[in-house]
């Protein structure tokens, strides 16, 4: 009996791959680039499972010219390149690696708010300039962490893994702003309080975006937005790029309308602004937030498992749509 068709559109774990080869015929795209739309669509011909990152988009014209297509699971929690109405329709299951990648992620942002509040990048590249030759008292003087103002847009998993981080950790008082406003006693457990988003932008001395991306949270944090921030805040977007509007936020850099930013997202990515490449008060990172050893392993072996469980039994583990 032919073994199901599937294809892996990204470089993977060697023992990921081998555990989906046990079960499939598998098409491995192998390159450092995703493959552009019209090749993914080439290369899932006769496919019935994909495995994919949030580089590759699968809206209705992909779903439309993939008919054999059942399954696509994602290495990553956020799907914001699945249109999940799409694939319902279709009756493709979209699945997604939720959990795995929490307590990493929330290690990270709180790594870019340390770096960015305590300029610890700009610092670095100052002294392997070789400009390291005099003391000031304000030498790359930063905002104290401990003790000041958390806040958090977004308070799903990952919000409240940076919430009990702040609270606990570094005695931050921590406020929040979310779509739904969260249980009394997980509100007790993160030490958060519900304001407004207006509060939220006005109080914050660090404001962490853990957001989902969706039409409604494209530029959630405009020039606006930004501008009604304290100038000696910080901002940090872990989430997915387009919930700020990079464009505005270098102005406001350049400006000093806030002290700094420390982004792990961009809007059009792998492409960054070029604004923000030349001002001094942002950390830059390319979307690791998840990138432990640990933890991507654990997010491949996740979407593999959810192929194996639905194509060979009916199952995924973590299903988006459907079961
Ligand atoms: C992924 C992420 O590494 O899980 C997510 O939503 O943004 C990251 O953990 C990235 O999407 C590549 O799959």
């Amino acid at each position: 009996m032919t073994r199901p068709a599937i294809l892996v559109a990204r470089p993977i774990f060697p023992e990921v791959l081998a555990l989906l080869r046990e079960h499939f015929e598998v098409d491995h795209h192998n390159g450092e680039n995703a493959l552009p739309p019209a090749e993914l669509v080439a290369r899932l011909q006769g496919k019935v499972g994909a495995l994919t990152t949030g580089s590759e988009r699968i809206d209705a014209a992909l779903l439309a010219a993939c008919p054999d297509l059942k399954i696509v699971a994602n290495m990553a929690v956020g799907y914001n390149n699945f249109d999940v109405p799409a694939m319902t329709a279709r009756g493709v299951l979209a699945t997604n690696t939720p959990d795995v990648l929490t307590d990493t992620t929330a290690d990270f942002g709180f790594a870019l708010l340390m770096a960015t509040a305590r300029r610890v990048t700009e610092s670095e590249h100052f002294l392997r300039a070789g400009l390291w030759t005099q003391w000031r008292y304000d030498m790359f003087a930063g905002a104290e962490v401990h003790g000041s103002t958390l806040g958090i847009l977004g308070m799903g998993r990952i919000g409240q893994g940076i919430a009990k981080r702040g609270a606990h950790g570094f005695g931050m008082k921590v406020i929040y702003h979310n779509r739904s406003r969260l249980s009394p006693a997980l509100e007790a457990e993160c030490k958060a309080t519900y304001v407004s988003k207006a509060e939220l932008l006005a109080q914050a001395d660090h404001l962490v975006l853990v957001l989902p991306y969706s039409p409604e949270s494209h530029h959630a944090m405009g020039a606006a937005e930004i501008g009604q921030m304290k100038p000696t805040a910080t901002l940090i977007n872990i989430a997915r790029g387009g919930i700020v509007d990079d464009a505005a936020l270098a102005v406001a850099l350049r400006e000093r309308r806030i002290a700094a930013a420390g982004l792990d997202v961009y809007e059009g990515e792998p492409k960054v602004h070029p604004d923000l490449l030349t001002v001094p008060n942002v950390v830059l990172t390319p979307h690791i937030a998840s990138a432990t050893v640990k933890t991507r392993l654990a997010m491949a072996r996740l979407a593999a498992d959810n192929l194996i469980g639905y194509l060979t039994q009916g199952k995924a583990l973590t299903p988006i749509n459907g079961s």
